[in-house]
C-alpha cells in the first residue's frame, strides 16, 4: 500500500526467482522483464498501464513485505488503525473486541477456497482444507455461516466470516440475507438456508456462539466467469454481482467494499487484465484501489503459497486493507444521554401510534353514520 519508485535493475534482483509474473505479457514487456512504455508520467497512464505498475508495485514488495504485513496482522488488536477525529477519545469509540470480516459473493466464487488460502498464508499451514470447498463432481456448498480465526492464534483482533453465495437467479432472497448478516450481526454456525432448499427445516442456531456485528465485507468474484459473461454479452451475472456491489447493507461508509477476483489462473493473461478493466468499469471503481487478484489454486489444483508469494501478498494486503477500513468507520459509544433520548423517541412513536389507530378506530365507526348523513 505504500508508495514506492523502482527501477528496472533493482526489480530484476528483488523479485522472486520462482514467482508467476503471468502479466508480462510480450505485448507489454521486453525479454528483460521491461515495460516497453514510460510510466514514470502518471498523467499518461492507461487503465491498462495502471493494472501492470500494480502488478509490477506487487511484485516488487512481495517478498519482503508478506512478511511484514504477515507481522502487523498477527500484532493486530481491534482499533489499531483507528484514528482520532471529531475529538474523541478511543476508549469512547464502540469497538468489537474481535473485527469481524465477512466473505460475500456469487455461488462458487471462491469464498471458502480464499479462507483456505488465509489459513495456509497467514495461518501458515497449507497442508489441510479449513472450509469445506466445492471440487471434482462434488457441488459443495456452505450452508451454514463459518467464523475463522485465519490467523490460528489466540489473540487475534479479526475473524474472517465464510458465507453461503449467492444465487443470481434469486438476487432478491440472496441480498436480503446479506443485509440480515450485516445489520443484524453474525453467529458462527448459523444457517443459510433458502426458501427452495430440500431440506430447510433444521433452522436452529446455537445460540452458545458469539453475535458479532459486521465490519467491512469483502466481495468475491470470479474473473472467469466475468470474462465469459463479457464475451458471450450474457451479462447476468456481471449484474447480480453489481446489485451485490451497490447494496446499501454493505456499504458501511461512502467507501467501495473490497473486491477479491478468483479463478484468473484458469484464463489467459490478456483475458485476465481485460476482463479486471471490465468489470472495475462496469462497477464504477477504479481497477487498482480496493481490488485484487487472487488466485487461489495454481493450475496443478493446489494452494499457491510458496510458490506465489505475490498473490500471497496481494491477499495479506486485501485483509490488511480490510482492517484498515473497519478501523475507520467505528461509532462512538452511547452515553447515557443517546440512551434517554433514543427511549424518548420510542415513547413518542408508541404513543403516536396508539393515536392512530384511535384515529382510525373511530373514522371506522363514524362511516355508517356520515353514509346517513349522504342519503
Ligand atoms: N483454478 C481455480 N479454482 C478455484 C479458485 N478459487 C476457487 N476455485 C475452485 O472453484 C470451486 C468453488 O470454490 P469454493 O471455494 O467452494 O466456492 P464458494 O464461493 O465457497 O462456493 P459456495 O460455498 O457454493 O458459495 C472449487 O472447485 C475450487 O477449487 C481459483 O482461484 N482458481
Ligand atoms: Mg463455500
Amino acid at each position: 500500500m505504500r508508495n514506492i519508485s523502482f527501477s528496472d535493475e533493482e526489480q530484476s534482483d528483488i523479485l522472486p526467482k520462482t514467482a508467476t509474473l503471468w502479466w508480462r505479457t510480450p505485448q507489454d514487456f521486453d525479454e528483460n522483464g521491461h515495460l516497453k512504455v514510460d510510466i514514470s508520467d502518471l498523467s499518461k497512464l492507461t487503465p491498462r498501464l495502471k493494472i501492470l505498475r500494480e502488478m509490477e508495485r506487487l511484485a516488487f514488495i512481495s517478498t519482503e513485505g508478506l512478511e511484514d504485513l504477515r507481522h502487523k496482522l498477527i500484532t493486530y488488536r481491534a482499533g489499531d488503525f483507528w484514528l482520532p477525529v471529531g475529538g474523541v477519545k478511543k476508549e469512547d469509540m464502540e469497538i468489537a473486541p474481535v473485527i469481524t470480516i465477512v466473505l460475500v459473493g456469487l455461488c462458487a466464487s471462491g469464498k471458502s477456497s480464499l479462507v483456505n488460502y488465509m489459513y495456509s498464508v497467514l495461518g501458515r499451514s497449507g497442508l489441510i482444507p479449513f472450509a469445506q470447498t466445492s471440487s471434482g463432481n462434488s457441488h459443495y456448498t456452505t450452508m451454514f455461516l463459518e467464523e475463522h480465526n485465519v490467523l490460528r492464534s489466540m489473540r487475534s483482533g479479526f475473524c474472517v466470516y465464510d458465507t453461503r453465495g449467492l444465487e443470481t437467479n434469486d438476487m432478491i432472497e440472496g441480498l436480503d440475507e446479506v443485509s440480515t448478516w450485516m445489520t443484524r450481526g453474525v453467529r458462527h454456525n448459523q444457517p443459510c438456508f433458502r426458501h427452495d432448499d430440500y431440506n430447510n427445516n433444521n433452522k436452529i442456531t446455537s445460540k452458545r456462539y458469539t453475535k458479532r456485528n459486521v465490519d467491512c465485507a469483502i466481495i468475491v468474484a470470479d474473473l472467469s466467469e466475468i470474462n465469459k459473461a463479457f464475451i458471450s454479452g450474457d451479462l447476468k451475472d456481471v449484474v447480480a454481482l453489481k446489485s451485490l456491489f451497490n447494496n446499501s447493507s454493505i456499504r458501511k461508509s461512502n467507501e467501495n467494499p473490497l473486491l477479491i477476483l478468483t479463478h484468473g489462473d484458469t484464463i489467459s493473461a490478456e483475458e485476465r487484465i481485460n476482463s479486471r478493466l471490465k468489470i472495475c468499469e462496469f462497477l464504477g471503481i477504479p481497477e487498482t484501489t480496493g481490488v485484487y487478484d487472487v488466485a487461489c489454486l495454481t493450475e496443478q489444483g493446489i494452494l499457491p503459497e510458496e510458490s506465489d508469494p505475490i498473490t500471497a501478498f496481494a491477499l495479506t494486503e486485501a485483509v490488511y486493507r480490510s482492517l484498515m477500513q473497519s478501523d475507520r468507520n467505528h461509532q462512538p459509544k452511547k452515553k447515557l444521554k443517546d440512551w434517554i433520548v433514543l427511549f424518548l423517541t420510542w415513547i413518542l412513536c408508541c404513543i403516536g401510534a396508539f393515536f392512530a389507530i384511535l384515529a382510525n378506530f373511530f373514522s371506522k365507526c363514524s362511516q355508517p353514520h356520515n353514509k346517513k348523513l349522504k342519503y
